[in-house]
């Protein structure tokens, strides 16, 4: 069983438990014996089923059970086995005989209240894992506790006047719950005293894993004694290297009102009043120098330039990197296209509402000296305003190309959750995958394509004789390519591939494709010597555990998103040295996926699951760990700045889900406290 299908199992078997004991005791103080007894006998069942769910998930590794391990399941079983020891005999009893005597007895407090405790202790142990999660610390396991032994003396209460020494454990609940409160809730001296620094000088210890960020007064990392640069400093050059051309865009942020293919306007966010912004391309070398300037976005903007491993200080995070541009001011960002193939630049300040409202646009870098031959299409898929916008329509691109043309299709998910690509009428290759080549990719049918939010796909093949046509999520018809008249190359080449909307025979809609398995990514393409494996010795190791839980994000107190327990900016820094080899270990525990996005570096997969890859090398700057999932990744510290390292579901993002990569002794002179 999968640990998502074992987490989902748990959950049934926590609920069912909880309910049963809960029951027995109503049941039993409505002076049922018979039914309090059949559910006494289920709640027995149901707990040593709970205890059985809980030692299979322990099977997918402590971070799936920590919690439940030392505070659930003791819990539950000291409960039940109180409830079985005092109610179960008198329970048994009367349900055998069932007279009137029988049913006045097990509506003794004796009876109900022990079979309503266990109960509370089952559902205490439910709220451990859904609003505190990973991982369960001494104080939030007294404050639960706390909390049931006070509802098992109310419900006492409420049944009897005497309750022999309620005054003391009354008393020592309360007491207990202020102490646990306290220990959950207040911040350690060690946060406190590491927030004091003043902004932009604050120090961190330089072993660092165990640095605290501390937002509140500066975000920067710094060696005490030792050298430091700011981020400000890491910047691009103005002149490209040699042989490269400098190739200048102007990007303006304004409000403005779109108009859809459809005819439908959406009122957006918008770069240069169009949404995508303008497709920015070079040729690997260039230098690419991008003028921002901010009209009317109140709330500010920036340029993050999303799987390019920029300078840290081009790098476009408000707060960390740079101010956010204000409306009336500018920024100018400069950096060399080092590497080839597909990304995209979105903003960074209010990214969940500002992405979504339109600030993105796409960046392709093509080889040098390779002139482009075919048909090349960047497809950013966005929903905007409720509709699924692929580039900048909404209704089914229509383009034709003569048979035998080569055709490049690269996918962008700018959106916070996955989509899902199926591409019918022609075999394919998928051959690159967030801008990076694949090693001897394979052709492939009838597969869908499941790309991560911020991630892409390069698709390549042949036109074929007939249409093709690429379907998002198995509804949309989001590109049809079809047949043109004419040799390839001549008329139907990138020139001659000419857009029309309404163009020739459509395909009708095809096969079931929702049918149709999902590639497996780790398996696809042949294997190829990698700078490091596994094996390798790692002189940095992070593990992450992504899951849900109360929090104080942003100084609020949410229902966040947390990184070990914690919300920005209270995640721990992860410090590193430059020229470290880094391995990140990302668990999901919580019920939806998370796309994983690191600034600045390309990771590559070591494992998923326990599962090494086997077919080509990925390299990835935005990976999927889905619900249950373990994934392992590594990278080299060869591009030293001050990083995001967070969820691109950026509704996520918002809600705590992100934290900082810092190399030591870089410093920023700005808050730190880089929301966004
Ligand atoms: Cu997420």
């Amino acid at each position: 069983m999968t640990t998502d299908r074992l987490m989902a199992l748990d959950l049934l078997v926590s609920v069912l438990t909880a309910a049963a004991w809960v029951s027995a005791g109503v049941a039993a103080a409505a002076r049922r014996p018979r039914a309090a007894g059949a559910l006494f006998a289920v709640a027995l069942v149901a707990s040593l089923a709970r205890v059985w769910s809980v030692l299979a998930l322990a099977g997918a590794g402590w971070w799936f059970v920590q919690e439940k391990i030392t505070v659930v399941l003791p819990l539950l079983v000291a409960a039940g086995a109180a409830a079985t020891a005092l109610a179960g005999p008198r329970l048994l009893r009367a349900a055998r005989r069932a007279d009137a005597a029988s049913r006045d007895a097990v509506r003794a407090p004796a009876v109900v209240v022990p079979l309503l405790g266990a109960g509370y202790a089952a559902a205490a142990g439910i709220v451990q894992t859904f609003l505190i999660g990973y991982p369960a610390d001494p104080g939030t396991a007294l404050l639960l506790l706390a909390v049931a032994a006070g509802a098992v003396l109310g419900t006492w209460r409420a049944m009897s006047t005497r309750v022999p020494g309620l005054r003391t454990a009354t008393a020592a609940t309360a007491a207990a719950a202020v102490l646990g409160a306290t220990l959950a809730f207040v911040p350690s001296a060690e946060t406190t005293a590491e927030g004091s620094a003043p902004g932009g000088t604050a120090a961190m210890a330089a072993t660092g894993s165990a640095s605290h960020d501390h937002s509140a007064s500066g975000g920067s990392a710094s060696v005490m004694g030792g050298a430091t640069r700011p981020v400000t400093d890491l910047r691009g050059p103005a002149v490209p290297p040699p042989g490269g051309a400098v190739r200048r865009f102007e990007l303006t942020a304004r409000t403005a009102t779109v108009t859809l293919s459809s005819g439908r306007k959406v009122s957006a966010w918008t770069f240069n009043g169009q949404v995508p912004g303008p497709p920015l391309t070079a040729v690997q070398g260039d230098l690419v120098e991008v003028r921002l300037r901010n009209a009317d976005i109140t709330s500010g903007v920036t340029l993050h330039w999303h799987g390019y491993d920029v300078p840290s200080g081009e790098d476009g995070v408000p707060g960390l990197t740079q101010e956010a541009v204000p409306p009336g001011g500018e920024f100018v960002y400069r950096f060399v296209a080092a590497q080839v193939g597909t990304y995209w630049y979105h903003t960074h300040e209010v990214s969940d509402l500002g992405v979504r409202m339109g600030l993105y646009g796409t960046l392709v870098v093509t080889p040098k000296g390779t002139a482009a031959t075919g048909l090349d299409l960047t497809l950013p898929v966005h929903t905007l305003g409720g509709a699924t916008v692929t580039g900048d329509r909404d209704q089914p691109l229509v383009r034709q190309a003569a048979p035998g043309t080569p055709v490049r299709l690269r996918l962008i998910n700018t959106d916070n959750t996955p989509h899902r690509f199926t591409l019918e009428g022609t075999p394919y290759r998928l051959v690159a995958v967030d801008g990076t080549d694949l090693n001897g990719p394979g052709t492939l049918g009838r597969v869908g394509l499941r790309l991560a939010a911020g991630g892409r796909y390069d698709l390549a093949f042949t036109m074929p004789p007939g249409p093709a046509v690429l379907r998002i999520d198995d509804r949309t018809d989001s590109v049809r390519l079809v047949p043109a008249s004419g040799p390839p190359g001549d008329g139907a080449g990138a020139k001659g591939a000419s857009a029309t909307a309404d163009a020739g025979a459509v395909p009708a809609a095809g096969s079931r494709t929702a049918d149709w398995p999902e590639l497996d990514l780790t398996r696809y393409g042949a294997p190829a010597p990698t700078p490091y494996t596994a094996r390798s010795r790692f002189d940095r190791d992070f593990t992450l555990v992504l899951d849900r839980g109360f929090a104080l994000t942003n100084g609020r107190p949410m229902y966040a998103h947390t990184v070990n327990g914690a919300a920005f900016p209270d995640i721990p820094t992860e410090v590193v040295r430059e020229g470290d080899l880094v391995r990140l270990t990302v668990v999901n525990r919580g019920r939806e996926t998370h796309p994983w996005h690191l600034h600045g570096h390309r990771v590559l997969v070591l494992s998923r699951d326990g599962r090494p890859v086997t077919g080509s090398p990925l390299w990835l700057d935005t990976f999927d760990v889905r619900p249950g999932e373990v994934w392992e990744v590594a990278f080299r510290a060869a591009n030293p700045g001050l990083w995001m390292n967070h969820c691109h579901n950026l509704s996520h993002a918002d809600l705590g889900m992100m934290l900082h990569l810092a190399y030591e002794g870089v410093t920023t002179p700005f808050h730190g406290a880089h929301s966004g």
